[in-house]
């Protein structure tokens, strides 16, 4: 069924991380979401409400998307575009975006309101919605670069103690080898546990690399520069720990090149970056027909898109745990009134109407630092 969408309203909310967050790219403090709210009529007339979350940093340091650009093509270009479309739901939103080229993570964010209305006018789960089977998934836990190892182990070990299933380190030249050969002699042999280096590498880094086979990593996530397919292809063949691709992966095309280049071992499923949750679902269906294993990984979101990516994380190609961590990990206080928790290291699929949240209407206004209101004729309001 389609729907028309009556009013649109784009809040931008301030998040305090509990701690700051470091990669090879730099350090965060404080996490500036922008949330949308689509209002869909259907053809009695009755209105539903439905919420997505642009993963867009604050500046284009992960993708080339930033959160103020992401806000600036949804109102002057792509909203334009889906209201013009007449009567949709969510499969319509990207074949309608598609002549617009990039912007993934704000595409995403509009075909997750749309989805979300849907799904709460229809009473269905996105899990069931999906086909997902399971109703606990494994939680892993991403930990940021710390300069002191001392330091590095304690916050590791606050998270072993948390229950957390897998631990990803986020690593740059330097300390690497050190502080990966420190959390494994910490965690023991038989945790799970995985290096992301966000592009921090050259094609030349192979045989440094390779040192870190002897550590029985799960994967390397993104070694080199996401346009460096081949790079990638041959430091499969040098290293033996598998490759996982996260910035390379944009869409299900390209995963299948990079897949058959030998390039992608095994892929990290972002919605936000591929363009959304409905790509992200054929960039499954194609790794798991490949025999390429996948995971879920995390934006640091809010409780919106931690239960969304929940619900695709219980899809069965998704063998290996997820960056889908309690709110915790990041957040003090999450915008819905049931945030992700983990217990004995899972997490509960969510089961209610829509992606799986309500939110928590004094706590997100507490947070937003600006409102506005676009309606049918495309008339912008600051609320
Ligand atoms: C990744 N996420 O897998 C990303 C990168 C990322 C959970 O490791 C603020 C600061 C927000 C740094 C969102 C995880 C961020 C950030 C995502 C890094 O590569
Ligand atoms: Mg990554």
């Amino acid at each position: 069924m389609t729907s028309t969408i009556e009013r649109v309203e784009l809040r931008r909310i301030a998040m305090p991380l509990v701690s700051p967050f470091r990669t090879s790219f730099g350090s965060q403090t404080d996490r500036d979401i922008l949330l949308v709210r689509i209002d869909l009529a259907d053809a009695s007339g009755s209105i539903v409400e439905g919420w997505g979350e642009c993963v867009a940093l604050s500046e284009p340091s992960y993708s080339p998307e930033y959160v103020d650009g992401a806000q600036h093509v949804i109102v002057h270009h792509l909203l334009p575009r889906l209201m013009a479309a007449g009567p949709i739901e969510a499969a319509d939103v990207a074949p309608t975006l598609a002549k617009l080229h990039g912007h993934p993570m704000a595409k995403a964010a509009l075909e997750m309101a749309v989805l979300d209305a849907q799904l709460r006018a229809a009473g269905q789960s996105f899990a069931a919605f999906l086909g997902a089977q399971r109703t606990l998934i494994p939680s892993g836990v991403s930990v940021g670069i710390h300069d002191s190892t001392d330091e590095l182990l304690a916050a590791v070990q606050g998270y072993v103690d948390d229950g957390y299933v897998r631990i990803k380190l986020k690593i740059e030249p330097g300390s690497d080898i050190e502080q990966v050969a420190a959390v494994r002699d910490l965690i023991g042999p038989d945790t799970p546990f995985q290096v992301d280096a966000n592009t921090a590498y050259r094609r030349t880094d192979g045989s440094h690399l390779a040192r870190l086979d002897e550590f029985h990593l799960l994967l390397i996530e993104q070694p080199l520069p996401e346009d460096d397919i081949i790079g990638h292809a041959r430091l499969a063949a040098e290293v033996e720990t598998p490759i996982c691709l996260d910035e390379s992966l944009v869409s299900a095309t390209g995963t299948a090149d990079a897949i058959e280049l030998g390039a992608c071992e095994i892929a990290n499923i972002k919605p936000g970056r591929v363009g959304g949750y409905l790509e992200a679902v054929r960039i499954h269906d194609l790794c798991v027909a490949k025999g390429i294993p996948v995971w879920c990984g995390g934006m640091l979101e809010t409780g919106i898109g931690r239960a969304a990516n929940a619900a695709l994380a219980a899809l069965p190609g998704f063998t290996l745990p997820g960056d889908i961590s309690a709110s915790t990990r990041f957040y003090a206080r999450d915008i819905v009134t049931d945030p992700i928790t983990i217990t004995n290291g899972h997490v509960t699929v969510p089961a209610t109407a829509g992606l799986g949240f309500d939110l928590d209407c004094d706590v997100l206004d507490s947070v937003t630092t600006s409102r506005i209101s676009i309606d049918r004729r495309g008339t912008v309001t600051e609320l």
